[in-house]
């Protein structure tokens, strides 16, 4: 196998980076050691890699000045309509390669540093993540961002600039440890305080109603203080913010409700009112939405006395939204009285409670779902009644990713490939992928992507062997499932068929496979911290057995995050997308795999459904029951022995398990797991199992036709179009929030010389 190219010699032949002219490099290599000298306060004998990595980050930071403030007068000339994104996680990831890309300034730059004797992917490797998210919905957010910027509108993301993001995840004797993510350590060289825009927000305290209106009074006061960081457009000089809200007590913090004893311990106690933006709740999808229908745990419903408590002023304003409706309820529908129980924003019965999702639909002109199947569900299942009630609120938009990250910074091999055929405009306008169609027969073009796959797998294994000491062969199938841990995204399934495979030793098929998995658990979930374990464990027992060598590996990829899925991602031949019917609201890893040239073995779940649409249903491996079959299956009981009895591989893989074949020093490790897979599985991995071991056959048979294998590579790439973050941005804009993007382009202002 040939060498890949060094990073620097790689991105010296890429367009889509930008040019690197002589000017613009000798400016930045000024800048850099300005920076390194003035902000720093350094110089080259006693500078660190980290001292280095912030000297290009002000040096490209100050490329986006100039483009921020222009945008903001812009916005303040022209007074367009805004949109205001708030949300509570903003998963950002890394900042610096990210601008560079949107900013063309990532050849020039490399260029510089490379001059200055440094090497670009150290210094990149010392930027902290931004981990202000759990999983998807904060990634989500994030891509929206970007492509809000790339879209032109006015658009500002609000959210928590929570002091500790999502936990860092080591793994000891193969248990999920957690250690707080203290990214702030250093400095963030991308954000800028705002301490002139401070806010108070009132808590506590209680309502007194005068004839001329209601007053809330004696409230506490904590002070909300912004921090704003730039959001750069893809090369249309357009640089929207991102304002991040941190708690601070104000000085005269008195701490009524907070026991004060004088002086010393009013200043001390000011960390109960910061603690608000402390650290993020690292809980995932509490509730995936199918199991919304079934369990009462379901939506958040929030206690009356705690909102009484908290927001006495907030809970009477409720109180009168709810009047409101339930008088429109009753309305429409005269005497149903079970009908306004259902639709109340207040639960009585037992603790009275606020029901949130009531109240959003209420006070929202518009609701969506986040792909056609989860859209659907929401409307005949928990979302019913207002439903029918008002038809028209309810609405689809699909999720997508961005391109910019997610194809172009993370994959810039593929991105050149796709460059060379159809021209660079399908990085803002990722429909005319479809045009990769003329090429599925070009032996050339089939070539030249199989080696950037390949060139992407020796360089995760590298990367691999450095960072876990794991060694493992390129050659095989990189089979990838990485996502939070949750039941119903069935990791679990997952390790029966390594276990089956395993099992077989290969006797039927002689491929290598390299599994990997992947993610965190919610620290308060003993079943999530038992698949992590489970996984290890197997990976303990298949990676040093001798007869199976390097045929078959398991890796667990410690603290996966953003920065890990642009490494991963690249590399992978198959994607893993197997939760249960109904439960995946939509998925966007499996929009990443599919844009980066993995194909998909998965359910008719979330995004997957249209990514088959996309793809033709011949491209994408699909198994498993609909959701129909898992409506008629829980209608009729859901049997787990029926399949442990039945079939037996999975009796075998299952016994081994529970009698300790993977855990021999504590047999009983798993049994809490095996007795759930069992007896009270809500998300029937069994009902599935043998339909997903076959497909899996058929993955492994067609991977040994290369270029049959990589046509259905192309077909994927050309169908991942509609899976661009900007298409759905461009829907939310045109058919809720009633704005236009505008692809507009601003003016470039003189970059600093
Ligand atoms: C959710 C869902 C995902 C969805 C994402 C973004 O579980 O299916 O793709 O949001 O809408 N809690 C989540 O991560």
């Amino acid at each position: 196998m040939s060498k890949p190219l060094s990073d620097h010699d790689r991105k010296k032949q890429i367009s889509v980076r930008g040019l690197a002219g002589v000017e613009n490099v000798a400016d930045l290599k000024k800048n850099f050691n300005r920076h390194l000298h003035f902000t720093l306060v350094k110089d080259r004998n006693v500078s660190t890699k980290r001292d280095y990595y912030f000297a290009l980050a002000h040096t490209v930071r100050d490329h986006l000045v100039g483009r921020w403030i222009r945008t903001q007068q812009s916005y303040y000339e022209k007074d367009p309509k805004r949109v205001y994104y708030l949300s509570l996680e903003f998963y950002m990831g890394r900042t610096l390669q990210n601008t560079m890309v949107n900013l063309a300034l990532e050849n020039a730059c490399d260029e510089a540093v490379y001059q200055l004797g440094l090497d670009m992917e150290e210094l990149q490797e010392m930027e902290e993540d931004a981990g202000l998210g759990n999983g998807g919905l904060g990634r989500l957010a994030a891509c929206f961002l970007d492509s809000m910027a790339s879209l032109g509108l006015a658009a500002y993301g609000y959210g928590i600039r929570y002091e500790f993001g999502i936990f860092n995840q080591k793994i000891s004797s193969g248990w999920q440890v957690e250690e707080a993510d203290d990214w702030l350590r250093y400095g963030n060289p991308w954000e800028k305080a705002r301490p002139e825009y401070m806010r108070p927000v009132h808590f506590y305290g209680r309502t007194e109603h005068h004839p001329d209106g209601v007053k809330w009074v004696d409230t506490q006061v904590v002070l909300a203080l912004p921090y704003d960081t730039p959001v750069p457009g893809y090369r249309n000089n357009i640089v929207n913010t991102m304002r991040l809200w941190s708690a601070k007590a104000p000085c005269e913090f008195s701490l009524k409700d907070f026991n004060v004893g004088g002086y010393i311990q009013a200043v001390l106690d000011r960390n109960l009112a910061e603690n608000i933006s402390r650290v993020l709740y690292p809980n995932d999808n509490q509730t995936p939405i199918f199991n919304i229908i079934t369990s009462s745990e379901a939506l958040e419903r929030w206690p009356i006395d705690l909102f009484q408590t908290l927001l006495p002023r907030h809970l009477e304003i409720i109180y009168e939204i709810n009047r409101r409706h339930l008088e429109h309820v009753s309305s429409l529908y005269p005497g149903d009285v079970d009908r306004m129980r259902r639709m109340s924003l207040i639960e009585e019965g037992g603790q009275k409670r606020v029901n949130m999702a009531h109240l959003c639909i209420v006070g929202s002109h518009a609701v969506n779902g986040v792909a056609r199947i989860h859209s659907d569900i929401l409307k005949a299942t928990v979302f019913k009644d207002f439903y029918e009630m008002d038809p028209h609120k309810f609405q689809n938009k699909t999720n997508g990713i961005t391109p910019r990250r997610w194809l172009v910074m993370c994959n810039p091999g593929l991105a050149e490939v796709i460059a060379e055929r159809i021209g660079e405009d399908f990085i803002r306008d990722l429909d005319q992928l479809k045009k990769l169609h003329d090429f599925v027969n070009d032996e050339a073009f089939i070539r030249d992507i199989a080696k950037v796959k390949q060139e992407n797998k020796l360089k995760f294994a590298v990367h691999l062997e450095e960072h876990y000491k794991v060694k493992i062969n390129p050659n095989s199938v990189f089979d990838v499932q990485v996502k939070r841990i949750h039941e119903y995204k069935r990791q679990l399934l997952n390790c029966l068929h390594i276990i089956t495979f395993y099992n077989r030793e290969f006797r039927e098929m002689s491929d290598n496979y390299v599994l990997f998995n992947s993610s965190q658990a919610a620290p308060g979930y003993h079943t999530a911290k038992m698949i992590i374990r489970l996984i290890t464990a197997i990976g303990e027992v298949v990676n040093k057995d001798p007869v199976v060598g390097d045929r078959l590996k398991v890796i667990f990829l410690e603290n996966y995050r953003v920065t890990l899925a642009e490494k991963a991602i690249p590399a992978a031949d198959l994607s893993e997308q197997i939760s249960t019917a109904g439960t995946e609201a939509s998925g966007t890893g499996n929009m990443k795999f599919m844009l980066n040239g993995a194909l998909t073995i998965g359910t008719m779940d979330g995004a997957n459904v249209e990514m088959a649409e996309e793809a033709g249903e011949g491209n994408i491996f699909i198994f498993g029951m609909r959701v129909e079959d898992v409506e008629a299956m829980d209608a009729k009981g859901y049997n787990a022995s029926e399949f442990y009895n039945r079939i037996p591989e999975l009796k075998q893989a299952i016994d081994q398990i529970a009698g300790g074949f993977f855990s021999p020093k504590q047999p009983d490790l798993f049994k809490d797991i095996v007795n759930m897979l069992m007896h009270h599985d809500r998300f029937k991995v069994f009902a599935d199992y043998e339909d997903y071991i076959k497909c899996q056959e058929k993955v492994s048979a067609l991977y040994k036709k290369p270029k049959e294998w990589t046509k259905k590579v192309i077909l994927n790439i050309a169908g991942s179009g509609k899976f661009s973050s900007d298409r759905t941005i461009s829907q939310y804009a045109r058919e809720i929030w009633g704005v236009e993007p505008t692809l507009e382009k601003l003016a470039a202002p003189d970059d600093p010389k």
